[in-house]
């Protein structure tokens, strides 16, 4: 399968209204859970309201086309009538930010040619084509790989988890849902760690209900916020009204989302203190590891279905859903939100964010080795839609915003097709059609799901509900 791509590109971090008001709520509840420059940089703004081609086998993406420059600000919504075709990047958009940050790409034309790793060969170029070759030898070779490239390997000493209640409120919003505030113990020996999370099930269900876990990495939301205010980044009252139960917890609760964090967290408590190793996990594989904790817990409540459980994540924490899903074979979906690098987008585009920037920036998120990529995408010797391809045969969906070239929409929508032949081989239906759909259209085929939004980077009701009518195909 291999393809010529086109172009596009461009990020869009502006704090709305909403944002700005939850964040100095948050900072006066809650100074200590507060982490301003994730809380600024993930802020959303949604307003209003591309394509490849096909070539031969395996993947070699080419660039074709140009972006021409219209002017930023009155940006969204130029041409409506090209709009309604497949989703292309807006050019004031890509002028703007080539303008503004010179060193990174935001044109099509300058993607540089590439050929993805191949997720249906062995590394000994065996080619995989059972699905018991597929379980037994490429899925575990692939593991190993992100494991020691990319996000780190978990620590493999046993620990146990117990759950404390500390609220429970069984009449939430007229006697819709049941509200609990909890606290996960993760114990070993006499040491423990313990993290706060918030779930909600809904009352007056026959039988169980599916869940949805959701990985807050803006602000906790503690439970008598999640009642009061239908938060858009977690709706909780929305979800719970479309028949799921819904969790979610804080990343800094688990581990600090600081460069220097790492003696506060979740992985020092593992590893007694000493500072970690190269190839040891990183915070993204460690906040992963918290939203299969919760799901333990999930697993013991009656009346939910556990094995009908998604995780859901924007941005970093949506880099963060997708590791999760593919560490953690329970999660029956993913839903990864504007991840872009180290997310769902294709590193080897080197559009937007880049392994460089990213390992740079945010020397916690990743394992060591991923920094030697740096600017040598290629060697990679995996690529995010083998992330894609992990899930298979589980669910994935990913989304976009037509103002986050940062993320890389295209190098996000393209990873998915990607993995196409490994659902293929494992007997699922998944996106295969190269041309983006069109803004604000989602795009569902078996197990996969993509959507890109108007407006910024951000999460918000729009996201969550052409999430939820996905997952209505596959969990209800
Ligand atoms: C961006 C960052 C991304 C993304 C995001 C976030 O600035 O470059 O990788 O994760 O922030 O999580 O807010």
């Amino acid at each position: 399968m291999s393809r010529v791509l086109e172009r596009l590109s461009f990020p869009g971090n502006l704090l709305g209204e909403a944002d700005a008001r939850d964040w100095r709520y948050y900072k006066r509840q809650y100074p200590n859970r507060i982490h301003k420059a994730s809380a600024m940089k993930t802020a959303k703004k949604i307003t209003t309201n591309g394509s490849w081609i096909p070539m031969a086998m395996l993947v070699c993406w080419l660039q074709a086309g140009a972006a021409a420059g219209l002017s930023y600000g009155q940006a969204v919504v130029s041409d409506s009538k090209e709009r309604l075709g497949p989703w292309k990047a807006q050019p004031a958009l890509v002028k703007k930010n080539s303008q503004r940050r010179k060193e990174f790409n935001y044109q099509e034309s300058k993607v540089p040619a590439f050929r993805l790793p191949d997720p249906l060969v062995s590394q000994t170029g065996k080619p995989i084509v059972t699905a018991d070759d597929w379980g037994q030898v490429r899925r575990q070779e692939l593991m190993s790989l992100f494991r020691n490239e990319v996000y780190g390997q978990r620590p493999k000493l046993s620990y146990s988890m117990s759950f404390e209640q500390v609220e429970e409120q069984k009449d939430v919003w007229g006697g819709v849902a049941t509200g609990r505030s909890m606290v996960a113990v993760v114990s070993i020996g006499d040491r423990q760690y313990k993290f706060p999370f918030v779930l909600f099930i809904p009352n007056g269900i026959q039988g169980q209900v599916p869940a949805v876990i959701h990985i807050n990495n803006r602000y906790f939301i503690p439970l008598e916020k999640a009642i009061r205010e239908n938060d858009p980044f977690w709706p909780a009252k929305t979800i719970v009204q479309r028949g799921y139960a819904t969790a979610s917890f804080h990343t800094s609760d688990v581990d600090p989302d600081q460069k220097d964090g790492y003696p506060n967290g979740i992985r020092a408590f593992f590893a007694s203190g000493a500072p970690p190793t190269s190839r040891a996990w990183r915070s993204l594989s460690a906040w992963g590891w918290a939203a299969s904790r919760v799901l333990d817990y999930l697993e013991k409540v009656p009346l939910i279905d556990a094995s009908k459980a998604a995780v859901v994540g924007h941005s970093r924490g949506g880099k963060t859903s997708l590791w999760a899903a593919c560490e953690d074979p329970r999660f029956a979906v993913a839903y990864s939100n504007n991840s872009g690098c180290g997310g769902a987008a294709l590193s080897r585009r080197a559009f937007g964010e880049t392994v460089a920037r990213i390992t740079s920036s945010f020397p916690h998120w990743f394992c060591e080795p991923f920094s030697k990529y740096a600017q040598r995408e290629s060697e990679l010797p995996v690529d995010q839609h083998e992330v894609m391809a992990l899930i298979a045969p589980r669910s994935v969906y990913v989304a976009s915003s037509d103002e986050d070239l940062w993320a890389d929409p295209k190098g996000e929508y393209a990873s998915l097709v990607a993995a196409a032949p490994v659902f293929e081989l494992l007997g699922k239906k998944s996106i295969t059609e190269t041309t983006m759909p069109a803004l604000n259209t989602p795009r569902v085929v078996g197990n996969t799901g993509y959507h890109i939004r108007s407006g910024g980077h951000g999460l918000g009701e729009a996201d969550w509900n052409w999430f939820l009518d996905f997952t209505d195909t596959l969990l209800k």
